[in-house]
């Protein structure tokens, strides 16, 4: 264990800024690069980071101090000995169009003048070393930049609240968590005071993340001129899940990956155990071998057994799988709990039941939450591929449509194989596509050879 002082390194041309936000507490433990306080100049706000993990022991600024380079920032007890501490890199911070939060993008070398940055009154600009210098995206002439630091703009991206539209109360008309909070309570009891705002629909949701998007209206046509019409009204759960599923595909930035799964031995083993179980009443089904061939995929890859919480990932150590269900009244998605530790008969029991409640509309809200990762069959139907809508906050999707019989080259000749198509959708803020085309493959391994499972 060791004493060590964090200090402010090289913030480039400020002689001196002040502290406007202290992030951190006596007692903390921080890890290497963490943000300890946002510190601004006349020009620009940035966050000072920690140059080593660590225990909060003394904190040497409070707000509306006066800092510099060299400045101690705080006293950390870290586990190494306390070697000289390498300059801490200042944060890059995100830039924001007029219209709402943009990627992370503005940066320019350490030391870059501030005013390089077009209009970049109270944005910081600086790359940590080896970072590349990238463009700031351009403002538009006459835009109002708004003023808040980089941990409030982080928090209006988690938020999706657009932060052109909020009044900053803070010093400066600097824009605080707190006026972050009153924005999205006025949004929530739909109090919108702009016509623009009152426009923007999809706003409603900005707490749970859906940002203004500026989208034309809707279409308003009189289809009575063009022939006959019936009009009926949109049932309740269509109301419900349609109300979700707009906000998952326009919130989750989707990808699909389509692959195919060799299901010959599986289907000849389904039958042969309905047979085996015909007095039962049991029918097996391939979505009951399905879920557990997801449940092994997610114990392989956890973060498709994860949901995102601001800027964490909550990777879950249960395994609770939903399925949709088609009803006359909409679509509802139950959730087997605890798939893991059931067998087959035991799911294919249960989903039948539940989802027979689901077609009676007896479904109660405990039995259609709590989902870790969701499966869509429409193998039943029919149909070859298709785009499954993540069930947030959930970050995959499986698909599955028909299976058919199709010829496969063994080595030697084709074969007749049952295919059963795959498609899987992730979500990209969370997965990359090559962890989900390994997901697919491995998912493919465990339905043509079920032993894996035990794996
Ligand atoms: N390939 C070929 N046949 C399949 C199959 C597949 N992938 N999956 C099921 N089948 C067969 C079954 O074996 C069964 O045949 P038999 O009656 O001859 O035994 C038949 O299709 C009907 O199966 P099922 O649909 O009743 O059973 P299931 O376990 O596959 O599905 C349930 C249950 C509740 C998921 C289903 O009834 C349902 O609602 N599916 C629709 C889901 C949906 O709408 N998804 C889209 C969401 S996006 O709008």
């Amino acid at each position: 264990m060791a004493l060590m002082e964090v200090k402010v390194p090289d913030i480039g041309d400020f002689d001196q800024v002040s502290v406007i936000e202290v992030l951190v507490k006596v007692g903390d433990t921080i890890k290497a690069e963490q943000s300890l306080v946002t510190v601004e100049s006349d020009k620009a706000s940035m966050e000072i980071p920690s140059s080593h993990a660590g225990v909060v022991r003394e904190l040497r600024v409070a707000l509306g101090d006066a800092v510099k380079q060299g400045s101690v920032v705080l006293v950390l007890e870290t586990a190494q000995g306390a070697a000289a501490p390498p300059a801490a890199a200042v944060v890059p911070v995100a830039p924001l169009t007029p219209t709402g939060p943009a990627a992370p993008t503005a940066a320019m070398a350490p030391n870059a003048s501030a005013a390089a940055i077009p209009a970049a009154a109270h944005r910081a600009a600086m790359t940590p070393p080896g970072a590349a210098p990238v463009a700031p995206a351009p403002a538009a002439p006459g835009a109002r930049l708004p003023h808040a630091s980089p941990s409030v703009r982080r928090l209006a991206r988690t938020l999706g609240v657009p932060l052109n539209e909020v009044r900053g109360q803070g010093p400066k008309g600097r824009i605080t968590p707190a006026d972050l909070e009153a924005f999205v309570k006025r949004v929530m009891v739909g109090e919108t005071t702009t016509a623009a705002q009152a426009a923007r629909a999809p706003a409603a949701s900005a707490a749970a993340g859906g940002a203004g998007l500026d989208l034309l209206p809707w279409p308003k046509v009189d289809f009575a001129k063009f022939g006959p019409v019936e009009r009926k009204d949109l049932g309740r759960i269509k109301k419900i899940s349609g109300a979700n599923l707009h906000r998952n595909w326009v919130v989750i930035p989707h990808v699909t990956n389509h692959d195919d799964a060799d299901i010959t031995e599986l289907e000849a083993f389904r039958l042969q155990l309905n047979r085996e179980h015909e007095k039962s009443g049991v029918k097996v089904t391939m979505l009951a071998f399905l879920i557990k061939a997801c449940v092994a995929a997610l114990k392989k890859f956890p973060d498709f057994n994860a949901s995102l919480d601001g800027e964490q990932v909550v990777l879950k150590q249960y395994f609770h799988i939903g399925f949709a269900a088609d009803t006359p009244n909409g679509l509802v998605v139950p959730v087997i709990r605890n798939a893991d530790q059931k067998g087959i008969l035991a799911i294919s029991q249960e989903m039948s039941e539940l989802a027979k409640k689901a077609r009676d509309g007896k479904l109660g809200p405990a039995e259609m939450t709590g989902g870790c990762f969701s499966i869509s069959s429409l193998g039943g139907i029919g149909g070859r591929y298709f785009t499954p809508i993540i069930n947030a906050p959930e970050v995959a999707i499986l698909g599955v449509c028909k299976s058919s019989l199709e010829p496969r080259w063994d080595g030697t000749q084709f074969a007749p194989r049952l295919i059963l198509p795959l498609s899987l959708s992730w979500d990209h803020r969370v997965i990359d596509g090559a962890s989900a085309a390994r997901f697919n493959a491995y998912l493919g391994q465990v339905l043509a050879d079920f032993r894996r499972v035990l794996l």
